[in-house]
């Protein structure tokens, strides 16, 4: 076989509570900050679809993992929600929710599909977020809290836990440009929510370690690798700083335990360090993980800024870069992200090369596409876009661990069809498609190769 993967790799696919469950202000759940936009801003979401509509994974989660099992996967992605299991973010745990992981885990288990459990998607509890979010320490201390249930709930069958899912998009949306609840823009109290998320997590990863559980513990992250425009020293600055930015300032202490010194001497320099306790940096050194997840969807094309700054507009990253189209590049329309397939493999080889070459895996890659019952067939989604996309992506893959990377599975996004942050269910990402008035799933073409592959661990 031309593309055949190391042994036990790991096929799979990831979701999240949030975009999944459905159920989100019954059996003893309590508000997200989604709920919470969806009721104060419905027309910001697609046909004003809010998170309570979802392919129903609180009732249907026996047939899904038989699904599951059905598209050979050996593991499967999904979170925990903490505003199910803890409702008011602290305190008191919903029995109900408890049952509900338990039987997931379990059939999982019983199916023969490895759990993967993330243990933060987005979805801040409404009530930790009036306490003040990720910019207050007390709701860090919170969810290191709630960390804590699930290891202690969950870990004797769980063996792979992730502490956040994209931390650095709650900040990007939340608190610089506009698209997560509480919608602010202001840098330094973005800088404030990246800092206590770290904290948060490498608290969660000090806590987990100490109970002496057996199993690993690391972090998803979604990494952009920063291409400059030419070899002008200019815009290769310009792509340094992004770089720092969007991927190290998550990056650097997920594997190094510790912050880039050019990106704290810069924000130093610009009043726009978050505030720090003399304990934290002893702190940062435990949270380094024992596993990452790559979520790759698209690169960060940058050249330097062609106007002077004016230094009395707020401090944002775009001080230092302007993004800019790549002649010629492939596009997804839907998403309007950029395909570059062997963006993969530069972030193999830079984990490799620069950062001790850790164990890693691809937890999230994947197509969004609108209106896709235009492709349908015989009542099967012909999505072969889908097919191209992923084999691309995986021969890269295939070369970076040909090459010595540790990249140990691929998790596509996503299974079924799902709601997503605004969007609702404008983009397509699954395996299966949902019909979501009746709740109908029909493999699509993607799913049945992505079996086949499985099955054979490669393809030709
Ligand atoms: C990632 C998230 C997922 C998922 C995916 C697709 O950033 O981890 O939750 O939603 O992107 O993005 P979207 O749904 O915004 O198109």
């Amino acid at each position: 076989m031309k593309y055949a993967f190391p042994q036990d790799f790991w096929w799979g696919s990831a979701s999240s509570a949030p975009q999944s469950e459905g159920e989100s202000l019954s059996f003893g759940k309590s508000a997200t900050i989604w709920d919470e936009w969806f009721r104060l801003q419905p027309e910001r979401f697609n046909q004003q679809v809010g998170p309570q509509q979802t392919s129903d994974f609180y009732r249907c989660w026996r047939d899904d993992i038989a699904l599951l099992k059905r598209l050979n996967h050996n593991s499967f992605r999904t979170s925990i929600s903490w505003a199910r299991l803890i409702p008011q973010g602290r305190g008191e745990v919903n029995p109900q929710a408890v049952a509900f992981y338990n039987q997931v885990i379990d059939e999982m288990l019983a199916q023969g599909i490895t759990p993967f459990i993330n243990l933060f998607h987005f979805d801040m509890p409404l009530a930790m977020q009036q306490q003040g979010g990720w910019e207050s320490r007390a709701v860090v201390q919170a969810y290191a809290e709630f960390a804590d249930v699930c290891f202690r709930l969950f870990g004797d069958r769980v063996k792979h836990w992730f502490t956040f899912n994209e931390p650095i998009v709650p900040v990007e949306g939340g608190y610089l440009y506009d698209f997560h609840y509480p919608n602010v823009v202001d840098f330094s109290r973005a800088a404030t929510v990246a800092y206590h998320t770290m904290l948060a997590h490498a608290l969660a990863v000090r806590n987990y370690r100490a109970r002496g559980q057996d199993g690993e513990i690391g972090i998803i992250l979604n990494l952009t690798p920063s291409y400059p425009r030419s070899a002008n020293p200019a815009d290769v600055q310009a792509a340094n700083i992004a770089d720092l930015m969007f991927n190290r300032s998550f990056l650097d202490p997920a594997l190094r335990g510790s912050y880039p010194q050019e990106l704290v001497a810069l924000l130093r320099q610009h009043d726009q360090l978050p505030p720090c306790q003399a304990e934290d940096a002893a702190l940062l050194a435990q949270g380094v993980v024992d596993l990452l997840g790559i979520n790759y969807y698209q690169p960060r094309r940058i050249q330097c800024r062609d106007s002077l700054v004016n230094p009395d507009s707020p401090f944002m990253p775009e001080w230092f870069f302007s993004h800019y189209a790549m002649p010629g590049r492939k596009m997804n329309p839907y998403r309007g992200w950029e395909i570059y397939e062997k963006g993969i493999y530069d972030i193999l080889t830079n984990l490799r090369e620069n950062y001790g070459n850790p164990r890693c895996f691809i937890s999230e890659n994947g197509m969004g596409v609108e209106d896709e019952r235009r492709f349908e067939q015989n009542g099967q989604i012909q999505d072969d876009y889908r097919i191209d996309f992923i084999r691309e992506h995986l021969q890269w893959v295939h070369r970076g661990i040909s090459e010595g990377s540790r990249c140990l599975g691929y998790h596509m996004w996503t299974f079924i069809d799902n709601w997503s942050w605004s969007n609702a269910y404008k983009n397509r990402y699954g395996f299966v498609q949902l019909d979501l008035a009746s709740q109908q799933r029909t493999i699509k073409k993607s799913g049945e190769w992505f079996a086949a592959t499985a099955a054979a661990n490669g393809f030709e």
